[in-house]
């Protein structure tokens, strides 16, 4: 089975490359390098030393004799390219990774909200209108968030993608419909994921597409069996304010003596996965595509749900750290409880690697040893959601 990971250079995509790859399937990366060129824009560097594409796609082939392809190609920008590399490999699926991820990052000031409302929505749109132009029976496989739901729920579990509801009309009949989950987005980045939505369920109902949206929670964890072969194959671990995720962040701050770095009260519940779950999970969607004809397939990519202050305090317990509680540099709902429905990866052959069984590991293989790779002063979040605290903000500098 010949497949594309597209964005495959990141930090999901290269992991998740790395494992189709040893299980036999014929892979193909498609990246245009530009996280790689962003760390540089923010003067920041993985903590983990990550070595050029070439370099990483050498080791491979000489650890384990297979041969990854790579193409350096803007899906966003270079559709004709992205077309004839389609016609030509002719891939049974396409894994689509290739967007601006981190939240802080979009919404740090109009270039940047403006550069990931463009790249993320004609990535998208680029692969599937390809898709279709090519004839081929493609399964687009996409890497979409939990975020598209909001946070919030009253009570019930989030369904993966889609809520029933009943409508009541004029003539008092009740109808029911099935419709997809309201979208919630909490930053530009969120939102052009829920926008993603409605590109697959048009291209889904127009042309037949077949996709599946993996919403996947906050991914933490660095490395895979794979990435640990060789030094070079080593994964990314963002920490910086804008791309590091909550737990890495805590992690690395924990291996560093730096108080933990816990938003407002910490009350925020969110979903996570370890980066070897993603990996598995990507692996299941690829050999269980839906049946031609069949809706856009939504599936909670998640294996537990935690509280921020509650994984601050567990950090800190396990390694003698301290917590600061710090103005939250976001809008977002100060506390807030999550309760999210999972069943179909599970049902699929999904084993969840938990906390409990990965956290000190994690703390002393990776964030200790790398430590001395840290800019500490690259830790704050500095990028501010509302534009009036920025004001404040340029204000007190100027003082
Ligand atoms: P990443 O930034 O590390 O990787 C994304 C890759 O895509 C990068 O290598 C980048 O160079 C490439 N890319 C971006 N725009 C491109 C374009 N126009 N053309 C070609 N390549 C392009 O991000 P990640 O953490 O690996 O996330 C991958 C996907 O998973 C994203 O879509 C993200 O929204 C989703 N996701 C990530 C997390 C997480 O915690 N990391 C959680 C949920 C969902
Ligand atoms: N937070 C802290 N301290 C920090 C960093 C973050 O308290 O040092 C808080 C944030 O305020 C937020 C929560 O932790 O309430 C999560 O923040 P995050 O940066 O870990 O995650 P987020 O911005 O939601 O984005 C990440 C990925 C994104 C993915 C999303 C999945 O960057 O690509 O879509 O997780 S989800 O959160 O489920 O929407």
């Amino acid at each position: 089975m010949k497949v594309i990971v597209l964005g495959g250079d990141g930090f999901c995509g290269w992991p998740t490359a790395l494992h189709l790859s040893n299980l036999g399937f014929e892979i193909v990366i498609v990246d245009n390098l530009s996280r790689r060129n962003i760390d540089n824009e923010l003067e920041v560097s993985s903590l983990t030393p990550i070595s050029p594409i070439g370099e990483r796609l050498k080791t491979w082939k000489d650890n384990t004799g297979k041969v990854i392809k790579f193409f350096n190609l803007d899906i966003a920008q270079e559709y004709d390219r992205l077309l004839a590399l389609i016609l030509a490999e002719k891939p049974d699926a396409v894994v689509h990774f290739a967007e601006q991820r981190a939240a802080p990052y979009s919404m740090k000031s109009s270039r940047h909200k403006r550069y990931t409302v463009n790249n993320n929505l004609n990535a998208t749109n680029n692969i599937l209108c390809a898709i279709v132009e090519s004839g081929l029976d493609i399964h687009l496989v996409h890497l979409g968030t939990m975020g598209v739901y909001g946070y919030g729920t009253a009570g019930m579990k989030i369904p993966e993608g889609y809520l029933d509801v009943e409508v009541v009309t004029d003539s008092g009949e009740r109808i029911q419909q099935e419709i997809l989950y309201p979208a919630n987005p909490g930053s530009i980045y969120h939102m052009t994921k829920t926008q993603d939505q409605l590109f697959f369920f048009y291209y889904n109902k127009n042309d037949g597409v077949k996709v599946t949206d993996l919403h996947q929670g906050i991914v933490w964890g660095t490395n895979t069996p794979e990435t640990l072969l060789d030094e070079n194959l080593i994964n990314r671990f963002d920490y910086d304010g804008d791309y590091g995720t909550v737990l890495n962040r805590f992690l690395m701050q924990a291996a560093i003596s730096y108080p933990l770095t816990v938003h407002g009260t910490g009350g925020q519940t969110r979903a996570f996965i370890h980066i070897k779950d993603t990996v598995r999970c990507v692996q299941l969607a690829i050999e269980n595509p839906p049946p031609k004809g069949d809706r856009v397939r939504i599936l909670n990519q998640m294996t537990e749900t935690h509280r921020v202050r509650d994984l601050a305090k567990m950090v800190a317990e396990m390694t003698g750290g301290e917590i600061a509680y710090l103005e939250n540099p976001r809008n977002e709902a100060p506390e807030n409880e999550l309760f999210v429905k999972n069943e179909r990866l599970l049902d699929l052959g999904l084993e969840p690697t938990t906390l409990s069984q990965g956290l000190l590991k994690e703390v002393t293989d990776v964030a200790g040893k790398y430590s001395y790779r840290c800019d500490r002063n690259k830790i704050p979040c500095t990028s501010l959601w509302i534009q009036n605290q920025k004001k404040h903000a340029k204000e007190t500098v100027l003082k």
